[in-house]
């Protein structure tokens, strides 16, 4: 058994969700904020057995769809001041950052 752990952006979430569950997979939703961006996005854990890995990797891809955001970080102004300004700068986000991890044990009381 494998747990996928997938930081997806808010806007696909639902749909995502909506896939997995209706394709039989169980998952748990978290709001999780970038460190980035310090935006909100969605992680999800998806408990999957090994046979049904390539399926569920599958829907995210199908799901998730990468976005243009803009990220304004601090910049030092060239003012000769120790001032900083905040400077857009445009980054991609997404589709999926899936992590994969191998589960020694899986137990429901
Ligand atoms: P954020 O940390 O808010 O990052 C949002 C997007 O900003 C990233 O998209 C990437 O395109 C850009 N970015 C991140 N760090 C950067 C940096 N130091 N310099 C320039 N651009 C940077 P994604 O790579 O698609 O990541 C989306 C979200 O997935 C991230 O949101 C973070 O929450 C998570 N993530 C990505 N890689 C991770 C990792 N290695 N470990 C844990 N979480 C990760």
């Amino acid at each position: 058994m494998k747990l996928l752990i997938a930081i997806v952006q808010d806007e696909d979430a639902s749909r995502l969700i909506g896939e997995l569950m209706s394709e039989g997979y169980g998952v748990t939703k978290l709001a999780t904020t970038g460190g980035f961006l310090r935006a909100g996005n969605t992680t999800l854990l998806i408990g999957v057995d090994d046979a049904k890995l390539d399926g569920a990797m599958g829907v995210i891809e199908k799901v998730c769809r990468s976005r243009k955001q803009i990220a304004t970080t601090p910049t030092q102004m060239t003012t000769g001041m120790n001032s900083f300004a905040p400077y857009p700068v445009e980054v991609v986000v997404g589709g999926a950052t899936v992590f994969q991890l191998s589960v020694d044990q899986f137990k429901k009381f």
